[in-house]
């Protein structure tokens, strides 16, 4: 499955955010990729609350209607005061906004394409309108769509409102460079409970693209005290990490390590026979993996395979995982998806291993975050979003985490740092979650609990 992007041009999106006041626009349905028929519109798009539609033509225009209403196929008109038709032509030009006409209904909520009475989007279950202005909307047909009646491209966003700020933040940082310096010292001085580990082994898994390299490169450039980028990061159709990697960290340059190992992985994608391999990630989680371990989710990693660690012990196995979820992409996740991570999260529990949800990007996902930091757990938007993760995900909300990584800056700020530092420390403080759940003797000797360990390696998986 592609990725589903907008086609919106940045600046088409500020013309059209504009016309919709402080919302966010998520990608509910594109035709070129779901197709261009009204069933595929209604299974995207009923019962999603705002939306708004964006049409494409090759004349060069954007157009189409806001409405506040449900789309749900009842067959009645459906009346809405907030309701508006649109049009934003390449040039720059003020966009067009054509309000209702007071007295009639906005659209006919029936089981076509959406039908604005003067603009029938789908029109016969195809790439094309049917404009009849003058009924409940008024305009120019070469203002709105400059005549052109074919639709290049089709999409509908939901209209999500970004509220206010919370009076009272859902959770408490201090925001200074004492807690800091604080949160530093104490990831620093970490000691792991059981005496024969020396660093807390925290695997990252997530969709493509949810930021996992970034948030490793982050971390690592926080301690560093300038920007790296160790792990290759951005963009692309599929996961741009392919290899294992276990990173260790140091804390500033030639300086000690820190008790860290951050594990990147390939991104998880939907479908079977791409991305992540769910087997290839339980082999992670139980230490069987080596460093830089090329994965190929054609041929997942066996007994034999060279990179396939038979001897895994306490170091080597993954103390705590870190779901990496871009916030952007909450409400897009697929049921699909879900389904992966719930499969996921069914074997992660069964190796009692604690786990943990970062939403990253929340610079991106709220304006109110994007414009100070220190509103990220005040936006009602961002508590929203959490809530609904935590949910779909199952995971109690006291362990999802919010994060901005280093994606364009130069220079480390200490705002960015707490927010980062604070998901390390929960990390580590759940790495010694995982260490209560293991069987640990008198003398803090460790059982290695792995069923897939051969029983003849139980003895080396001891910790001495
Ligand atoms: N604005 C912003 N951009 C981010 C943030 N985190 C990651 N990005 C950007 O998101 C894109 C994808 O990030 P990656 O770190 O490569 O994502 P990944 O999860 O490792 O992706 P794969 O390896 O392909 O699975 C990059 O262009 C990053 O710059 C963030 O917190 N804020
Ligand atoms: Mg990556």
């Amino acid at each position: 499955m592609p990725v589903v992007t907008s086609s919106l041009s940045e600046d088409q999106q500020k013309d059209l955010l504009s016309l919709l006041g402080h919302v966010r626009l998520h990608l509910l349905y594109k035709a070129s990729v779901h197709g261009f028929t009204a069933l595929a519109f209604h299974s995207r798009c009923d019962w999603q609350g705002p939306t708004v539609i964006a049409a494409y033509n090759a004349a060069g225009f954007v157009f189409g209607a806001h409405t506040s209403q449900d789309y749900t196929q009842s067959g009645v008109e459906v009346c809405d005061e907030k309701a508006f038709l649109y049009s934003i032509q390449a040039g720059g030009n003020t966009p067009l906004r054509v309000a209702g006409i007071h007295t009639k209904c906005a659209f006919n909520d029936n089981n076509a394409g959406p039908d604005f009475g003067a603009l029938v989007f789908l029109h016969e279950n195809a790439a094309k309108i049917q404009s009849n202005p003058g009924g409940n909307f008024t305009f120019q047909p070469a203002e709105m769509h400059g005549e052109d009646v074919a639709l290049t491209e089709f999409e509908v966003y939901r209209v999500e409102g970004l509220g206010d700020l919370l009076a009272k933040p859902w959770r408490n940082i201090r925001w200074n460079e004492e807690r800091r310096q604080q949160l530093m010292k104490s990831i620093i001085s970490y000691k792991p409970e059981v005496k024969s580990v020396q660093q807390a082994r925290v695997v990252l898994v997530g969709p493509v693209g949810a930021g996992k390299s970034t948030f490793f490169n982050s971390v690592n450039s926080m301690f560093r005290g300038n920007m790296t980028s160790q792990a290759i990061a951005g963009t692309a159709g599929k996961s741009v990490t392919t290899q294992f990697r276990a990173y260790n960290i140091k804390a500033g340059k030639g300086g000690g390590v820190v008790p860290l190992i951050l594990c990147d992985t390939m991104g998880l994608e939907e479908n079977a026979e791409v991305g992540l391999d769910i087997e290839d990630l339980i082999h992670i989680l139980k230490g069987n993996v080596k460093d830089r371990y090329l994965l190929n989710p054609l041929t997942p990693i066996q007994g034999e395979t060279p990179g396939f660690k038979k001897q895994a012990t306490l170091n080597d196995v993954i103390h705590c995982v870190v779901y990496v979820v871009d916030t952007c992409k909450v409400s897009l996740l697929s049921q699909k998806m879900l389904d992966k991570f719930a499969s996921i999260r069914k074997k992660t529990n069964h190796l009692g291993i604690p786990q943990i949800l970062l939403m990253t990007k929340v610079d991106e996902a709220c304006p109110l975050a994007a414009e100070d930091l220190q509103n990220v757990y005040r936006s009602v938007y961002l508590q929203r979003k959490a809530r609904e993760l935590s949910e779909s995900f199952g995971i109690p909300l006291s362990c999802v985490l919010l994060v901005k990584s280093y994606s364009a800056e130069l220079e480390l700020d200490r705002d960015v740092d707490i927010l980062l530092l604070t998901a390390v420390d929960q990390m580590l403080n759940y790495t010694d979650s995982f260490f209560e759940n293991q069987v640990i003797e008198e003398d803090r000797e460790a059982i290695d609990l792995y069923s897939s360990v051969p029983s003849q390696q139980s003895k080396t998986s001891r910790v001495n």
